[in-house]
Formats: C-alpha cells, structure tokens, sequence
C-alpha cells in the first residue's frame, strides 16, 4: 500500500505483542550499573530510554532503523537522478521499519503537501511577536500556536481508549511535520525578507518547497536542504538541548580564521591557531562527541557533498584544512576521547555557500528535522503505551552518606 498510515496500523499490534514478550521474558535482567559519575553528569551512559527509530553506535555512528547513512542515500528514492534523499523517505522509514519505494515516498509528500498551509491565526501570532525574538523562540510559539488543531487534545477530551491515542498523534505528526516548513519560511521571511511570504510550489516535495518557502531557487540549495533535513531527523533518544550552537561556533571560529590568516593558511599556521585555542581553555568546536568515537558519518556525507557541489569554496577549502589537522591535535593532547569531526563542522559552510547566512536561523532548520524523529518516536510511544520517564534523583547527602561509611 502507498497509504503510511495503513502500513503503520498493520505493525503496530506485532510490536505490542513483541514489547509484552520482551517484559515477559527479559524484565527482571540487568542492562548496567549506574556509578555517581553518571548520576552527576547527566544520566551520560545509562541505557534508560527505549527509542525504536534510531540508535547511535560509537563507531559507525547513527544508524536509522538500521541503516547507515550511506545506504540510506543510496537506497532511498531521491528527486533527482543520483540525487540526495528526500526526507520523506526516511520519515516512511522512521514510522515503518521498512524502506519505502518510490510511490510509496510520493504518496506522502503529496499527503504532507495537503497538510502544508499554516493557518493564519499562526501568521497572525506570529506577526504580532516582538521583531527581535529569537527565531528558535518563533518557532515554538508557533508551534505551540497550532494547539487549537491538535487531534489529540480533541479527541482526549472527548475520552478516547488509550489503546487507540496513537490515532490521533498520527494525525497530528502528518500536520505539524507537513506545517513546519512553512511555519519556519515564515519566520525566516519576517525576520531577515521584510516579510514578504512566498506560497509553496506544489511540484516541489517538503524539503525543496522549504528552500524554496525561503527564497532559495537554486537546485544545489534544494538537494542540500533534503540532506540536511534527512540526517538530522533523529540522533537515538536523550539527546540533550544544546544542539546547533557548535555549528555556529564553528563558523564563527572558521571566521576568525580568514580575518587573520586569509582564505589560503599553511598547515603550520592552522596549526597554532588550533593550539591557540586549545591554550586559552576553549575546546576546538565541531570535534569531538560523548558518545561517537569515529568521524560523523554526518559530517562524511556533507564533505562528499561538498566536494560535488561545492569544492573550490574558499570556506570548505578551509573546513578540509582542519581535518588534516585537528585530530592529530587533540589525539596529541591525551584526554580527548574523541578527536573526529562531528556533524557541526561541517553544516554551516554548506548553508553558506547557498546564501542562508543568518546563523541565528539554523536552530531552526535543525529543529524542523529533528521533529521527523522525535514525532516518529512519539507515535510509536503511544502506540506502545510507553510511560512517562521517571528517573530518581539523589541528593548529595545521600550519595555522601551511602559511600563515606560514616
Ligand atoms: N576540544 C578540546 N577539548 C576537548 C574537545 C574538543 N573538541 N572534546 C573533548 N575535549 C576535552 C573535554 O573538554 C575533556 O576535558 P577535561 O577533562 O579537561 O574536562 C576531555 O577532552 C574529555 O572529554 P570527552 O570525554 O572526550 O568528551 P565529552 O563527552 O566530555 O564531551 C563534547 C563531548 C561534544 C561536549 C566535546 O567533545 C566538545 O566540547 N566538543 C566541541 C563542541 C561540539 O562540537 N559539540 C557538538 C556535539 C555534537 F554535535 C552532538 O552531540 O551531536
């Protein structure tokens, strides 16, 4: 069937049945220890979520239902011939389990597409906010805005059996996922275009028709922003909320580069400015990770991107400079545990290159992706019956007392 929904309401009582086994046979077993560590440093390490649509390894890095991101662009259908997947694909996928073909992919664009207008008391809340709110802040509200069309709160309401929620968070996942471009074209407009709207293309799939919401024509710019919302949809569970901003003290970093050394520095002088940097006690942004101990394999797709788009770009010259030379750098220093890219740097020089340079905006574009994931995990969560998570907590008395011996 090319009907996600259909699809989805045939394996949802298969993985009932499986959880129920799971609890069944495997509840009372052990998954790890907690140490004090890890109770101080914010739960890092404790297997504590169960997430279906994603899971990190620390060596391949993330995988998405169990594909790598290089199968995935070779096995999801694209827009183009050899093109960048369409997000809609990975969304199929993420609900599923399975990949979807090519009808099935244009069967829920055109589903997102019927969905896409926001309605215009979200215009209207939006206009009505302060000019120098945050896009990222713009963009909850808007969200938030959209509560009156929830099918969820209606249907709550009205007492709906709970084995049945996952309904209607279907349905609000289809809207808000199809509304989300719009709604960040049009804080993207008002904020940097003098607000002037332009209406979706109805050729276009859901991420094209974002770049084009914003103004952005250019193929390139199109393919870039389905691989940009497709490898950040989802990143495992638990993830924290201080993504995005490495990204842009990356760039910023890049910056200060080219405003001392110029566009063409020597591995020497790119050298000390690392050790600069490292010197004054600030870390090297865009490298590193709490969990990946290899290169990002999201940082590996965007530098092959770059190299077929993009490759004498000063600023990506710039990019693959530090890849030369950082990692032997932290390796150097002995206590960084990861000393690859991440995906951070390399994500801004490509919106660069395309002309969306207002770095306050790309909070937001991330956040239009990672919905697919969290939103996919969240109908699942229903359909599940998952609770709520309630880690306990413990005072520093307690862990005093407990270990002093006193
Ligand atoms: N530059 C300099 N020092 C670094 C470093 C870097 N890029 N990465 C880690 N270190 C240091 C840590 O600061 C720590 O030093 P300390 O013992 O003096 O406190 C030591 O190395 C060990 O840290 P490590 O276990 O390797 O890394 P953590 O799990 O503590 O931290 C992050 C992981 C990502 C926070 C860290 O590598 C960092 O600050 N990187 C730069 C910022 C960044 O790129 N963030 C992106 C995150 C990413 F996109 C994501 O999470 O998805």
């Amino acid at each position: 069937s090319t009907d996600l929904k259909s699809v989805l309401a045939e394996k949802i009582p298969q993985q009932q049945e499986r959880l129920k086994a799971i609890k069944k046979a495997y509840g009372s077993k052990q998954m790890g220890q907690v140490s004090v560590d890890m109770v101080i440093g914010g739960m890092r390490g404790i297997t504590g979520v169960l997430w279906e649509t994603s899971l990190l390894d620390p060596d391949e890095g993330i995988r998405f239902r169990g594909y790598s991101i290089p199968e995935l662009q070779e096995k999801l259908p694209s827009a183009i011939p050899d093109g960048e997947p369409l997000p809609e694909g990975l969304m199929w996928l993420l609900l599923t389990g399975e990949l979807p073909n090519k009808e099935q992919v244009a069967a829920l664009s055109a589903d997102l597409r019927s969905r896409a207008k926001l309605p215009d008391h979200v215009n209207a809340t939006l206009k009505a906010m302060h000019p120098d709110t945050h896009p990222m802040t713009q963009f909850s509200a808007g969200v938030l805005a959209l509560q009156p069309e929830s099918n969820f709160a209606a249907a709550y309401e009205k007492g709906i059996n709970k084995m049945q929620y996952w309904d209607p968070v279907y349905e609000d996942t289809m809207n808000l996922i199809a509304k989300l471009p719009a709604l960040a074209a049009t804080i993207y407009r008002n904020v940097y275009k003098g607000g002037e709207l332009i209406e979706a293309d109805p050729n276009l799939d859901w991420a094209a028709n974002l770049a084009h919401m914003m103004g952005f024509e250019d193929q390139g710019a199109q393919e870039l922003m389905r691989l940009y919302q497709t490898i950040h949809t989802d990143h495992e569970g638990g993830n924290g909320p201080c993504m995005v901003w490495p990204t842009r003290r990356f760039l910023s970093w890049l910056f200060r580069v080219r405003e001392e050394l110029g566009d063409n520095p020597s591995k020497d002088q790119v050298k000390d400015f690392v050790w600069a940097t490292l010197k004054s006690g600030r870390v090297v942004p865009g490298y590193g990770h709490a969990v990946l101990r290899k290169t990002d394999p999201r940082y590996a797709c965007q530098r092959v991107f770059a190299m077929k788009h993009l490759p004498d770009y000063p600023m990506f010259r710039l990019v693959s400079l530090f890849y030369e030379v950082v990692p032997s750098i932290l390796q150097e220093t002995g206590k960084v545990k990861n000393p690859w890219p991440n995906v951070d740097a390399h994500s801004g020089v490509l919106l660069q290159y395309y002309g969306i340079k207002e770095q306050n905006f790309y909070t937001v574009l991330f956040g239009v992706s990672r919905a697919i994931g969290v939103l996919s995990q969240a109908v699942w969560s229903r359909a599940l019956g998952l609770p709520i998570e309630r880690p306990k907590s413990v005072t520093m008395e307690v862990i005093e007392k407990k270990f002093s011996g006193t």
